[in-house]
């Protein structure tokens, strides 16, 4: 009897588990144009940002998210802004960040003050930033076709700028990282190279190529993954045992799905996998110019080629675990559902429920043989009475272990310390929190928390 108990457990807790939707990997707030880099064992994923209710691209600043695990995400707010740039007017399009040396490069597309498309780098010294601008006048300004730079360093140290909308240039990089080497050429823009475009009939786009390259190496064969047309785009991918070419189209990666009209590679190898990144229209409210950036593990078949795939969950299976007991933000998130993600010079970022039942979730968490058995949060709220927040365990209705009021503040600028008591917890599991009020947005704030033995 107990064993068949246990066994029943242990399925409910799988299928529970196995339905996890990690796709779109954000969501709170409308993200585009994923960049992934890895650098010291971490995944640093640098996005575009559509702005909420957007009906055009309006793209005011680039964000960074980073994970361990590849399913528990930390939000670290905008990094750059488009206004970070003397010269920029608008548009703070498809970046992409590499690391040379300890110092940190992010090239990012902008419309200048005279309406000119052009590629700007920011230099730091982390990762995080601060990100500042070193030429302050854009790194290329080559033609209107000037969007989507992608970076990458070869293995003789050479660094390449590959970009362009509806043709694919390059240009090799001084070792810098800030000003160009040589002259600005163009990868072919051939049937060949890109494959024939079906069904639209523009001179300019006799090919698939569309934009967004991202240039991948591989087993000494240089992957050069695209956004193809015609709209809504499709990633399609050509290879080349060099570099700068002859490239050979090889079909299509990910096929029209998802909502969005756009579509924007960003390839890693991260912890033994490799993943391709991408943008979608998935989250509520999403459509073309309010998308949201997910996640697939890329697959090669043995001759190199690439396995074609289809939007899913995503990557439900964590590559590892998280520790409750250190400092962990609030806006370390693997699901949420009613959360925006907000930022202060007071605290940093932090996120805010927007209604009642909103919540947020972290998977994996480790609370060992010995057990949990106080929980400790930084939160607030602008409301008088009946704002509370839930812990439970591996479901949205699962086994509740303790609860918080949260205390009047008075806004997001002030803060409070609340610790709670909890039924002892051991083990791994899902955590939730979630979030309880009835005033019509903001019920509350929520900095970080910890539990306790
Ligand atoms: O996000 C703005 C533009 O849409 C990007 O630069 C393109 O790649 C497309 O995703």
């Amino acid at each position: 009897m107990i064993v068949k108990r246990t066994f029943l457990f242990l399925l409910l807790l799988f299928i529970s588990k196995a339905v996890i939707s990690q796709n779109p990997i954000i969501q709170t707030n409308y993200t585009a144009d994923p960049a992934p880099m890895v650098y010291n064992d971490k995944l640093y994923l640098y996005t575009s940002h559509d702005e909420d209710e957007s009906t055009w691209f309006t793209m005011n600043d680039w964000r960074l998210y980073t994970t361990e695990d590849m399913v528990n995400w930390t939000d670290h707010g905008p990094i750059l802004a488009y206004d970070d740039f003397d010269w920029a007017k608008q548009n703070a399009w498809a970046p992409q960040a590499i690391q040379r040396d300890g110092k940190f490069y992010m090239y990012v597309p902008i419309t200048d003050r005279d309406g000119k498309n052009g590629i700007g780098v920011a230099v730091a010294n982390s990762p995080y930033g601060p990100f500042i601008d070193p030429l302050g006048k854009p790194l290329i300004s080559n033609s209107n076709a000037d969007i989507d730079p992608s970076v990458i360093i070869d293995d003789d140290g050479q660094a390449y700028l590959f970009w362009g909308n509806p043709v694919c240039y390059y240009v090799k990089l001084n070792e810098d990282m800030i000003s160009l080497k040589g002259q600005i050429s163009q990868i072919p823009n051939t049937i060949e190279a890109f494959g024939k475009r079906e069904g639209e009939k523009d001179d300019r786009r006799p090919t698939t190529y569309e934009e967004g390259p991202w240039v991948y190496k591989r087993n000494n064969t240089y992957y050069l993954f695209f956004a193809a047309g015609p709209l809504p785009e499709h990633i399609g991918y050509s290879t080349s045992k060099n570099i700068t070419g002859p490239y050979k189209y090889r079909g299509v990666v990910m096929p029209q799905q998802g909502g969005s009209f756009t579509n924007h590679p960003g390839i890693v190898d991260f912890k033994g996998n490799t993943y391709f990144f991408y943008h979608n229209a998935a989250l509520p409210g999403g459509s073309g110019f309010t998308r949201s950036v997910a996640v697939e593990e890329l697959i090669f078949n043995k001759d190199g080629s690439i396995q074609t795939m289809e939007m899913t969950d995503g990557i439900t299976e964590s590559l590892g675990t998280l520790n409750p007991y250190v400092k962990n933000e609030a806006e370390t998130i693997a699901w949420s559902e009613g959360i925006k993600s907000k930022e202060s010079s007071l605290v940093g970022n932090f996120i805010v429920a927007t209604r009642n039942n909103a919540y947020s979730m972290l998977r994996e968490v480790d609370f060992r043989a010995d057990g949990a058995s106080e929980f400790t949060a930084r939160l607030g709220t602008t409301h008088n009475g009946n704002v509370s927040m839930e812990i439970r365990l591996d479901a949205l209705d699962g086994k509740l272990i303790g609860s918080l009021e949260v205390p009047l503040t008075g806004g997001s600028d002030r803060w409070e310390l609340v610790t709670t008591t909890v039924d002892k917890v051991t083990g791994v599991h899902d955590l939730y929190f979630i979030f309880k009020g009835k005033a019509p947005s903001e019920i509350l704030y929520f900095d970080y928390w910890s539990f306790s033995k």
